[in-house]
């Protein structure tokens, strides 16, 4: 692993959509950080030396001095709290927040995501990618029907809830679906885009 330059390090891979949600936390509140990538087709993140950073074999981790993070959704919490950007200002928001987290892991994870990585890197139309397009769907048309009604997912500004879905909608296209069929979806991602600091994942996570 390389020579350091900043406080934050971010393990992780180019591909990588949990990746990119902290990729783009970090832009967007202006922090910069080191990007070590994880060789994740050639297995790396179950080496001894990654496992010792994370048991679960799994990235993203987020090193900030000695303070390590192993889930996305903590670091977002994290870099939140410390910059006083894009968190919850009461309880209520932090529940309604916490919503959209949850819809993240429950519906894109487990949906959307998963149709992209079965296309691009598994098996393709099948069994498989059957299975989880019911869960995508229905993930779909919930955030359809909220973002015709809102222009954010859980206030009336961008909080990480947003940052949390936004990088698996980028998958839309590569997951199966025609993005001309979500305009709710689609005026939301041209607002996010927009805000200061926004950056596509391969230029947040470059290969070299
Ligand atoms: N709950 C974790 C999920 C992390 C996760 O699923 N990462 C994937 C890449 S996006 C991974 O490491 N996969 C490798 C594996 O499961 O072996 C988070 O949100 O950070």
């Amino acid at each position: 692993m390389g020579k350091k330059s900043s406080d934050y390090i971010l393990y992780g891979h180019p591909v990588s959509g949990n990746t990119y949600k902290v990729a783009l936390m970090l832009s967007l509140c202006s922090i910069d950080y080191d990007f070590e990538i994880v060789d994740l087709p050639a297995g790396a993140n179950l080496n001894p030396e990654f496992l010792e950073m994370n048991p679960l074999g799994k990235i993203p981790v987020f090193r900030h001095g000695s303070l390590l993070l192993r889930q996305s959704h903590d670091v977002l919490r994290y870099l939140a709290s410390q910059t006083k950007l894009f968190g919850p200002n009461n309880w209520d928001e932090e529940a309604r927040i916490g919503d959209w987290i949850g819809f993240s892991v429950d519906f894109l994870s487990y949906g959307l995501a998963r149709l992209r990585f079965e296309l691009l890197f598994g098996s393709g139309k099948g069994p498989i990618y059957d299975y989880f397009k019911t869960s995508a769907d229905r993930g779909l048309s919930l955030l359809e029907a909220h973002l015709k009604k809102h222009q954010w997912l859980a206030c009336d500004r961008p909080t990480i809830a947003d940052i949390s879905v936004y990088p698996v909608m980028t998958y839309l296209t590569d997951g199966g679906y025609e993005t001309s069929d979500f305009s709710g979806i689609s005026l939301w991602m041209e607002h996010f885009q927009s805000l200061p600091g926004f950056g596509i994942q391969s230029r947040l996570m470059p290969t070299v």
